[in-house]
């Protein structure tokens, strides 16, 4: 990228989006860190809301952006998921549309945008890779989210054969960090638990998981998550989609996410499951062979110190943290 690029990040203010922010900050090295000719713009929905077409003109006209990092999405864990499945998708297939005809308009280079892998059809073999994203229905928890975000992988081929543009897309498995977002009901199961847990301790009551703690997952850290968006911003020529994920060797399951926070938040009170609550997918294993293909040297962060470092900022910002 020789001339001056104009990175606009949408959602810059969410769990990814602050990550990124935070790698842009803080990385010093030349592969992650802010280089001479960039200009980063991290949006939040106070800037426009990006449902409105005219909010999102107005955001281009102003930033005039050479490159976009599409982040921006209405996102919730799995209980959000079952009871909005119509606003899930009418929402982000909202914004995508707008992102995207935007980006065509005002002539951006490159687009990444951010779909995810309970996007993955449900009845499938595993390991799922990227060849598998329309081979058959989501899981019914969240066909509204999945197939709102199925679409960008559609848009990304259409808006390339038709005007050549090169927008791309990436597909995280699950995702925490700081400045995630710990609302009881509607979060996802990482910040979900580190806040019962955290709301448990402090007021001496049984530290409760939902479900059976049997499904398994696999979870990246977002300022990890961060450097892969940043290296597909800058490296990666495709428009089919890259899976962004930590091994299928260092999938977990719940009841082991919930053992580390309890670890990591040195809980010593009681701790039960309530199987009368929804398991959701039982599993969604993912394949990262094609972006260890690229990145062969790339380091996750262990599990159990990113969630020691998410359990301190929690701590340390539990005042205004979303909740
Ligand atoms: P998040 O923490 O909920 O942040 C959402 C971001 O989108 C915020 O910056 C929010 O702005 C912005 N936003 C939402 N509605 C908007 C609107 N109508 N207009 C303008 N901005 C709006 O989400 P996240 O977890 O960082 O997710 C980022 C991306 O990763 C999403 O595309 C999501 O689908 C994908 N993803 C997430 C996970 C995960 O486990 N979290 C897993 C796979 C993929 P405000 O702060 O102003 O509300
Ligand atoms: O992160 P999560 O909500 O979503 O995880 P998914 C759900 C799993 O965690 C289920 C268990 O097996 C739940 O039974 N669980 C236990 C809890 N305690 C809790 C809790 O307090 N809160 C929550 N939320 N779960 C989502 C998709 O699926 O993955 C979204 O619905 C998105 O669209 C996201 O893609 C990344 O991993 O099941």
């Amino acid at each position: 990228m020789a001339s001056e690029s104009v990175i606009l990040v949408t959602g810059g203010s969410g769990l990814v989006g602050e990550a990124v922010k935070w790698v842009i900050e803080n990385e010093t090295g030349e592969r992650f860190g802010k280089r001479e000719n960039e200009k980063w713009i991290f949006l939040s929905s106070k800037d426009g809301d990006l449902r409105k077409e005219a909010d999102v003109k107005a955001i281009f006209e102003k930033y005039k952006p050479t490159h976009v990092v599409h982040l921006a999405a209405m996102v919730g864990g799995l209980f959000k998921n079952m009871k909005y499945k119509l606003d899930f998708l009418r929402e982000n297939m909202m914004m995508n549309e707008n992102i995207l005809w935007q980006s065509k308009e005002f002539n951006v280079k490159k687009v990444v945008s951010c779909l995810s892998t309970c996007i993955f059809p449900d009845k499938t073999t595993y390991p799922i890779d990227e060849t598998m994203v329309h081979d058959g229905p989501p899981h019914d928890s969240n066909f509204g989210y999945a197939y709102g975000k199925r679409m960008i992988d559609v848009y990304n081929h259409a808006y390339n054969e038709q005007f050549g543009c090169h927008f791309t897309s990436v597909i995280p498995t699950n995702v925490f960090g700081p400045h995630d977002n710990y609302e009881l009901e509607g979060s996802h199961v990482l910040p979900g638990l580190t806040h019962k847990c955290y709301l448990a301790k402090k007021n001496n009551t049984p530290f409760v998981v939902w479900g059976s703690g049997k499904p398994l997952r696999q979870f990246i850290y977002s300022r990890d998550l961060a450097k892969l968006f940043i290296w597909t911003l800058r490296e990666y020529e495709e428009i089919d989609p890259i899976i962004l994920s930590v091994g299928e060797k260092d999938e977990v399951s719940i009841k082991d996410v919930a053992d580390g926070i309890v670890k990591a938040m040195d809980f010593q009170g009681e701790y039960a499951f309530d199987s009368t609550k929804a398991d959701g997918q039982y599993k969604k294993t993912a394949n990262n062979a094609k972006l260890m293909k690229y990145i062969p040297d790339f380091e996750f962060t262990p599990f159990d110190v990113a969630i020691k470092e998410s359990v301190e900022w929690f701590e340390q910002n539990y005042d205004t943290l979303r909740k």
